[in-house]
């Protein structure tokens, strides 16, 4: 009885674990649902080896089965010791070159698929954004475009995208699991990858090196819009005037008080290469404040009153005057109001 109910026990705990892990991840955080092309290259190569390997261990287990039926011990042959075989050239070779076969059927596409994605002979004839990783937050610089930006990256649908990645510190790597793979982003030499996304969405991106203490945090995404609408968002972006006033009374103080508290030292806003902090130019559009958090005002007075409780080991901490509650505010109630482009991860359907 006790045994039967271990291995209930055990049986009801693996059901519930599967279904559990079924449930994590999101269908836009997801390898397993390719919505772009290096992500549907990796899949081919998953389903791939997962062929290879089911093959092998099928193989295995039958010859296994077989072994423990015919050769186990029976009754009246308790001392019977069966031939004793050293060495078997036919069967040494056999299970020398099927693993070779095995291993080529895997290494072959997989090292063509590497080669494929690190392709840039063409990168010249599209569009090209130079990533820089940092702790914890990414850079975005459309070079020809002359646009700046960080934590949402906007490309276009059904166009390939060159990536060309340096950190400014450590290594980082990134990530968009539902449209490419995985790209390491070092300090000492440029990493070059394409992307292409052939849905329209907002695709979660990660951080995939361990970088720090919120490393987890150093979250952004990619917007995928249509070709027309990431014309537009070029065109909005690149008229956006830096001086212009807000209308209402308390961004305008917020504004003052962005210019008074040494926030432009770290933080531009327009088309300028500061790179200490993220590029505000569109920060009322974006997705996430500091990459993960809720676009909230309450979350962004949180972040301006003490970005450390926030996102620990950041590099703004400790590096502006203190800001009293009210001066937050209307920062925030500025910064909140710099919206150049009615293309946004909403429109694209965050
Ligand atoms: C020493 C440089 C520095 C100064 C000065 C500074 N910041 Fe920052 N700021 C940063 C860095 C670095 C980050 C990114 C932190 C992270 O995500 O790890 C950041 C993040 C932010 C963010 C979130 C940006 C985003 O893309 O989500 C806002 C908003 C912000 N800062 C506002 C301000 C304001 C307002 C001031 C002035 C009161 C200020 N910062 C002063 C460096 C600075
Ligand atoms: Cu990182």
């Amino acid at each position: 009885m006790k045994g039967w109910m271990g291995k209930f026990k055990s049986l009801f705990l693996l059901t519930s674990l599967a279904i559990i892990l079924a449930g994590c991840g999101r269908e836009n955080l997801t390898a397993l649902v390719p919505k772009g092309y290096g992500a549907e290259s990796s899949m081919n190569l998953i389903i791939l080896s997962t062929i290879v390997m089911t093959f092998v261990l099928v193989i295995v287990i039958i010859v296994y089965v077989i072994a423990l039926i015919r050769f186990r011990r029976k009754k009246g042959q308790e001392n019977f010791i069966p031939k004793q075989v050293e060495g078997n050239k036919t069967l040494e070779t056999v299970w020398t070159v099927i693993p070779i076969i095995l291993v080529l059927i895997l290494a072959v596409p997989t090292v063509a698929a590497t080669f494929d994605l690190a392709d840039d002979t063409n990168a010249s004839e599209h569009i090209n954004i130079d990533i820089t990783g940092n702790q914890y937050w990414w850079h975005f610089d459309y070079a020809n475009e002359e646009i700046q930006t960080s934590q949402d990256i906007y490309i276009p649908t059904g166009e390939k995208v060159y990536l060309n990645m340096l950190s400014s510190d450590v290594i980082h790597s990134f990530w968009v699991p539902s449209i490419s793979g995985k790209m390491d982003v070092n300090p000492e030499n440029v990493n070059t990858m394409y992307i292409e996304a052939y849905e329209e969405g907002v695709y979660w991106g990660k951080c995939a090196e361990f970088c720090g203490p919120s490393h987890s945090l150093m979250d952004f995404k990619v917007i995928a819009v249509s070709p027309e609408e990431y014309e537009q968002w070029v065109g909005d972006m690149q008229s956006v005037d830096p001086e212009a006033e807000p209308q209402d009374a308390v961004a305008q103080d917020g504004k003052a008080a962005f210019e008074e508290n040494s926030c432009m030292g770290c933080h531009a806003i327009g088309s300028s290469p500061a790179a200490v902090g993220p590029n505000l130019t569109n920060f009322g559009d974006r997705s996430k404040i500091a990459g993960f958090l809720d676009p909230t005002k309450e979350n962004l007075v949180d972040w301006l009153m003490d970005p450390e409780a926030i996102k620990p080991g950041n590099k703004m901490t400790g590096n502006y005057p203190d800001l009293s509650e009210e001066e937050a505010n209307s920062i925030a109630e500025y910064l909140l109001q710099l919206q150049p482009s009615e293309i946004t991860p909403e429109s694209a359907g965050n």
